[in-house]
């Protein structure tokens, strides 16, 4: 796991990281507190943070709650803390405070081992949950609510003056698919067309066999061009069935950030190209 791990003294976090490392843990360590908080909240692998309670220039009990706080809400992160001087108050303190965990400095090799599995099941599982929360289970896309989230995300990160484009995509009378093969066979039609379309940039299936697609840092043209690709390879793909290979058609609907740079209007905008892209034939580029 990737630990990171905070104390005031050189000596304590040498003799700590010369515990962990034989283990197969990554160790970044800090005497900085504000610096090794800066580092969690930017750092996405940091599973396990370590802080001594007599850090400066924030405190222990400060930067549990601020990692707590600044740490992506969808990330586990499970920290540890450790007080030379243990106490119930101190403990009481540090769980208060966000901590996980709390053990007298400096800890023993075989409990601090042991503390550092139960971290390692623990965030497993909460890894796990996630995934899981996030996840169109027949697609294995993001779903409709995880989509907006990290749309939302690379939208505020990408900045109103930023480029962005996005994608809407509708398989073509995909109720006849079901009606002539089977909804088995319908399933196996969109786990291929999510895999054709799960290619680039933030994907999900918004509902049946509605997909959206979101590029950070694409101009419209790049999302026209992405979205012809797209087409073909929807087009050229035949799913196997007990009667004869089955085939598929697209339409897709393009739009940009640049009309008032939001999200809601960019999908808004998108939607409107793939009606028009509905209405007049289907299987085509409508931006
Ligand atoms: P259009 O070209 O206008 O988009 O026509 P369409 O038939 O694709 O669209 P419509 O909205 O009429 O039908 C969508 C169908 O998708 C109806 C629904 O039963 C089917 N569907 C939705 N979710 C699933 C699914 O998870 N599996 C399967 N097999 N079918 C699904
Ligand atoms: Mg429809
Ligand atoms: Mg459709
Ligand atoms: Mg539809």
């Amino acid at each position: 796991m990737h630990i990171a791990l905070v104390d005031s003294s050189r000596v304590v976090l040498k003799i700590i990281t010369d515990q962990l490392e034989p283990r197969g843990h990554t160790v970044s360590t800090f005497t900085d507190s504000a610096a090794a908080l800066a580092y969690v909240t930017e750092t996405a692998s940091v599973r396990v943070l370590i802080t001594s309670l007599e850090v400066r220039p924030i405190s222990g009990l400060e930067l549990c709650w601020s990692a707590r706080l600044l740490a992506d809400a969808k990330r586990p992160l499970y920290i540890i803390t450790m007080s030379s001087a243990q106490n119930a108050r101190n403990l009481a303190e540090a769980l208060d405070s966000g901590a996980d965990d709390f053990i007298e400095k400096p800890p023993g090799a075989e409990s601090l081992h042991a503390r550092l599995r139960a971290a390692e099941r623990l965030t497993s599982m909460q890894e796990e949950l996630i995934r899981l929360a996030e996840t169109d289970p027949l697609t294995g896309l993001l779903n409709r609510r995880a989509f907006f989230a990290r749309a939302q995300a690379a939208a505020d990160k990408v900045g109103p003056h930023g480029r962005m484009s996005a994608i809407l995509a509708d398989i073509d009378h995909f109720k006849r698919i079901n009606d002539t093969h089977g909804h088995d066979v319908g399933d196996t039609v969109l786990q291929a067309a999510a895999k054709i379309l799960g290619s680039e940039g933030i994907v999900g299936r918004l509902g049946g066999e509605e997909f959206a697609i979101v590029l950070p840092h694409k101009s419209l043209e790049e999302g026209e061009a992405h979205a012809r690709r797209l087409r073909v390879l929807a087009a050229d793909l035949r799913v196997r069935a007990a009667r004869a290979p089955v085939r598929m058609t697209c339409s897709f609907g393009v739009s940009d950030w640049s009309e008032g740079a939001t999200l809601e209007g960019m999908l808004k905008r998108a939607d409107i190209a793939l009606y028009e892209a509905k209405s007049s034939g289907r299987d085509r580029v409508v931006s």
